[in-house]
């Protein structure tokens, strides 16, 4: 057999810092998740959803018409039951992750864990509200103590549904309550799942794929919308901060310590651990100038959003940043993590340290963390790292890293538009109703070795701005939008369309706007939520001139993120390949069964200009559906700082003429 071409630098990545690292990774022969997906080739039945394992009998793999599994299951059900355990997988992950959060909580609460409080009483008091807990009058932490409990509850509650469904547009509660797939509570679905698509259980795809919503609500508006609250409880709400971004944010002089993974529980304390004097001094006894943290995937994004710590890179570049030999301790938590990184680690001073009692990778050196002394294990970790310093051999940090300003909570962003006392969304509803901004896109997701890193990200976001639609964004998406330098309000100047350009100025915010990690995407159903019932712009989600896409995506969090969108009425278009594009009547229940049920509908498309061209056209039905006047760019950029900075580089003759036509003498 031909052996499979392995792609040049340039071909597998659009990120300058990732090119010269994988040149270095070619030179070395490193292995690397780009390499190994130049080598190893995708099952072409199994990715299609073709293959059914879900019992002994097979595998089955349902490649010729009219084919059935042993147990004679169809095409159609095997690849909805696929579905819906990506589905079941991707929810489970959040949810797992907001439980985690909740126990935090509570053994603060109860005097358990001494190292973290309560930062946000008024967020807390917030959740009070949503999940019917007696505030008036209650000290902060005996409240912080029902609320864990309250929010525990919603994972195996007995009866009645999440409560947090009501934070949605009553229009769309309506319809989840009228197709019966309101979520009893986050555990349900997911088990549910599991019993359905066991052998010889549920064998109707749409009915399968009805509960795959079910489910997945429960986690957007359950599991995850819990781990953004009570993040935002224990870690304070995020507002806006100035960061970089890129591997380049590695110090050659002091010690680097990558956290990475998805919880912030331990981060946080990490970053506190690393400003201590007495451990930057011990940094300083072995040699190191100081402590320079970085982050990857989602946790990067959480100390990002809260603490300004420097994002070294998303998904593909956890095993990059090894290869800079700069990293001293890599501390991974919770998902995402490949387990390349050892290997890969282990030719390097690397030390890959694993801290959370589910995961454990075999060769990492394992610190199990315990809440209960949560800041004594971060201290040993930066310790650890410092001592490793001294095993440094030669480093390669590419020399790229971008500015950037994240931080947007909904609550920011009402704040941002509204001022403390008037925070709304009206003016951003204002700005749609008149063409300024033509729509919103929620750029969310992954990057995928099997395609080029960041391309997709780069392409959609440039066009989409370019034509005054404003971006919001989060996980590896975001992180690819920081390092292309979109993240700041000067990036509006320079990339974004003149209506979009507007109002950029006058809020002083980018174009492209950070709302945080992959659980934080509860934060962008929030602004759509209130969006749906501030006015102007329909009575719910599905009526917004709005769209979500996770380009690059690959995780299965992924696949349940778009399968909430979806429920929650908003059109998703997914990147590259299709995990079931092998069953034509799946992608059809998907695309246009979904859309009858619930308004949304959920597409799989491999081509940037066909994912924007799509887009366009969705936004530009909502618009027109809404009676909104028809998108016109030449209506807009005649106002605002950027005019004034293109009159006063003109001489003052043709200034005067263009300011004010040739009436004037
Ligand atoms: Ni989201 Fe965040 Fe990144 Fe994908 Fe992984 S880090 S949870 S799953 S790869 S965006």
């Amino acid at each position: 057999m031909a052996k499979k071409r392995v792609r040049t630098p340039e071909e597998a990545s659009r990120d300058k810092a990732s090119i010269s690292l994988l040149q270095l990774a070619c030179e070395g022969d490193f292995e690397t998740s780009f390499s190994r997906a130049d080598t190893l080739a995708a099952c072409p039945i199994g990715s299609d959803g073709m293959c059914c394992k879900v019992c002994g009998m097979g595998p089955c793999r349902l490649v010729k018409e009219g084919q059935t599994g042993v147990c004679g299951a169809t095409l159609e059900t095997v690849a909805a039951r696929n579905f819906a355990r990506m589905v079941a997988a991707g929810a489970a992950s959040h949810s797992d992750h907001g439980r985690d959060l909740a126990y935090t909580l509570l053994a603060a609460a109860e005097g358990h864990a001494p190292d973290y409080t309560v930062r946000d009483p008024g967020k807390l008091k917030e959740m009070a509200a949503y999940l019917d807990v007696e505030t008036d009058g209650r000290p902060i932490m005996e409240l912080a103590r029902d609320v864990a409990l309250a929010a525990l509850g919603e994972f195996g509650k007995v009866q009645g549904e999440i409560l947090y469904l009501k934070r949605a547009p009553k229009k769309r509660q309506e319809i989840w309550h009228n197709l019966g797939i309101a979520p009893r509570n986050v555990d349900r679905e997911i088990v549910e799942i599991m019993h359905r698509t066991h052998v010889g259980n549920d064998q109707d795809a749409e009915h399968i794929l009805d509960h795959s919503m079910r489910a997945a609500l429960g986690d957007g508006w359950g599991g995850s919308m819990l781990a953004t609250d009570l993040s935002d409880v224990l870690f304070g709400t995020p507002g806006p901060v100035i960061s970089e971004a890129n591997l380049g944010v590695l110090q050659d002089d002091e010690v680097n310590i990558i956290i990475h993974g998805h919880e912030p529980t331990l981060s946080e304390m990490i970053v506190a651990a690393a400003q201590d004097p007495e451990l930057i001094e011990y940094a300083q006894s072995k040699g190191a100038k100081g402590i320079t943290m970085g982050g990857i995937c989602c946790t990067a994004n959480e100390t990002l959003m809260r603490q300004g710590v420097p994002l070294a890179g998303n998904f593909l570049q956890q095993e990059l940043a090894i290869l800079t030999g700069a990293v001293d301790a890599m501390v991974v938590d919770i998902q995402c993590i490949m387990q390349g990184v050892v290997k890969l680690a282990e030719q390097f001073h690397t030390e890959i340290i694993t801290t959370s009692p589910k995961a454990k990778i075999t060769g990492a050196t394992h610190m199990e963390f315990d809440e209960h002394r949560a800041l004594e294990i971060a201290k040993e970790i930066v310790r650890k790292a410092a001592d490793n310093f001294t095993k440094r051999g030669n480093t390669n940090i590419p020399d790229e890293s971008t500015q950037l300003i994240p931080g947007f909570s909904h609550e920011y962003i009402n704040y941002a538009l509204g001022g403390f006392y008037r925070g709304s969304l009206r003016p951003l509803n204002d700005a749609i109703a008149a063409g300024r901004i033509r729509g919103v896109v929620a750029n969310i997701g992954c990057n995928n070795a099997r395609i080029c890193h960041d391309d997709l990200h780069r392409y959609v976001v440039t066009e989409f701005i370019k034509n005054d639609v404003l971006v919001v964004e989060t996980g590896c998406g975001a992180i690819a939008s920081a390092k292309q330098g979109y993240m700041t309000p000067e990036a509006a100047l320079e990339h974004a369309g003149p209506g979009l350009r507007e109002v950029c100025e006058a809020v002083g915010i980018p174009p492209v706007l950070h709302m945080g990690s992959c659980v934080d995407n509860s934060r962008i159903l929030t602004v759509l939520a209130q969006m749906a019932t501030e006015g102007g712009l329909g009575e719910d989600i599905s009526d917004i001139p709005a769209v979500g896409m996770a380009p690059e995506w690959m995780s299965e969090k992924a696949i349940s993120i778009a399968t909430y969108c979806v429920a929650s009425g908003a059109y998703v278009i997914m990147g590259h390949s299709s995990p079931v594009s092998g069953c034509e009547e799946v992608d059809r229940i998907i695309s246009d069964g979904w859309e009858a049920k619930v308004g949304g509908r959920m597409e799989f498309c491999n081509d940037g200009e066909e994912i924007v061209r799509r887009s366009m056209a969705h936004i530009d039905k909502k618009r027109a559906d809404l009676g909104l006047p028809e998108y016109d760019p030449s209506k807009w950029g005649k106002s605002g700082d950027w005019r004034i900075q293109e009159l006063m580089e003109l001489p003052l003759p043709e200034r005067i003429e263009a300011a004010y036509g040739n009436t004037v003498k």
